[in-house]
């Protein structure tokens, strides 16, 4: 692990520092780190670094990167793109010859983290108690910081629950389980990191860890950066702005916003209201170009009063004539407490483009719906 940890290209690494802020997350990350002001490379031009890496102002702002993360990560052991932030940051201080405190001490907090899930959280106490080197991850961190809080990665996103389950199978075998992100971030229409958990055919390879794929026991795990819902104000915060039609053409006071706890939040939510006269109801987003090769991961949050709902697309373009133009993620829902609905889809041939749509089909009811998230991930294995 040291090794890998090392042997990271110094460019990718050092522009974390600069690229990897502010996307949104649950606890707020910090808001802007020092490095973020040095005189900022494109992605895309070809940047000699080695120079700047070990320069004093370089050396600091890395530092300071350390020093956040480090704080960061003792109060959200959860956020896993902050852990892997943390991991790459320390490695480029390594590369760069530096002992970095902030490093050390979150080393330290991840090799307890990792003692204690294997002895039931006796591990940090009692091996200190018998005055005995522990296990596995050690204190005596000289080694490498970042080979630790890296391997304290991968042991974490082989192993931990996804935040949303979806557990859907592809055709070419691979199967998304499910995954983590700042939903309410992404409802708001700003960035928000991603991490998808994948089962895959044993011999497959999922992708290049520098297109975001990393092995983690016996799953692939994919870090999207900075997605970006590409439905418009999916939370309804902004009233029905990004659905403006309805593919039924009922009558506009069958689509409503209201008010509604959901959780502990109280929130904008969007509620199709079927009746005798109009049994069946839609709110159909604005179009929104697909790359027809991509990958989409659709999801929202969905409630029934007597209503029967659905959440799914209706594609655009040239689709085949015998094919339903159209697929969902989830059909005929009667659900009265809110529930999570998550799922991915591939576009049909032909389709440049979709509308996203929630449709309360041939009921006397109500459905409510939040939360609409469409965004764009990488397929594994191609
Ligand atoms: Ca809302």
């Amino acid at each position: 692990m040291a090794g890998r940890a090392r042997g990271w290209p110094g460019l990718a690494v050092f522009l974390v520092a600069l690229a990897c802020l502010p996307a949104c997350a649950a606890l707020s990350r910090p808001a802007r780190l020092p490095g973020s002001d040095l005189a900022s490379p494109s992605r895309n031009a070809p940047v000699s670094h080695s120079s700047s890496l070990g320069s004093p102002s370089a050396v600091h702002d890395l530092q300071e990167a350390a020093y956040y993360y480090s704080r960061y990560y003792a109060l959200a052991f959860r956020d896993l793109v902050g852990l892997k932030r943390l991991a790459e940051v320390c490695a480029a201080l390594e590369e760069a010859g530096v002992e970095d405190e902030g490093c050390r001490e979150a080393a330290e907090r991840a090799a307890r983290g990792q003692e204690d899930k294997g002895t039931g959280g006796q591990g940090d106490q009692s091996a200190r108690e018998a005055g005995e080197e522990a296990d596995g991850l050690q204190y005596a961190i000289s080694d490498s910081t970042a080979a630790v809080l890296w391997e304290a990665w991968l042991e974490q996103v082989a192993t931990v629950q996804p935040q949303y389950m979806v557990g859907q199978r592809l055709d070419d075998g691979w199967t998304l389980l499910g995954y983590d992100v700042d939903e309410e971030c992404l409802a708001r229409g700003e960035p928000a990191d991603m991490v998808l958990y994948w089962t895959g055919p044993a011999s497959a390879n999922a992708g290049s860890e520098q297109d975001g794929w990393y092995r983690a026991g016996e799953r692939w795990v994919q870090v999207v950066e900075r997605v970006q819902n590409l439905v418009l104000n999916g939370g309804f915060e902004l009233g029905a702005i990004g659905f403006p039609r309805d593919i039924y053409r009922a009558d506009p006071a069958t689509r409503q916003m209201v008010t509604d706890l959901r959780g502990e939040r109280r929130t904008t939510v969007a509620l199709l209201d079927s009746t005798e006269v109009y049994s069946a109801t839609s709110f159909a987003s604005l179009n929104v170009p697909v790359n027809p090769e991509g990958l989409y991961l659709q999801a929202g949050w969905m409630k029934s009063q007597g209503g029967n709902g659905y959440l799914g697309r209706g594609w655009i373009g040239g689709i085949a004539a015998d094919t339903p133009s159209y697929n969902y993620v989830v059909t005929s829902v009667k659900e009265e407490e809110w529930r999570h609905y998550a799922g991915v889809a591939r576009p049909l041939a032909g389709a440049t483009g979709c509308q996203i749509w929630l449709i309360n089909w041939k009921a006397v009811g109500q459905v409510y719906f939040d939360n609409i998230v469409w965004v764009e991930v990488g397929l594994p294995g191609k």
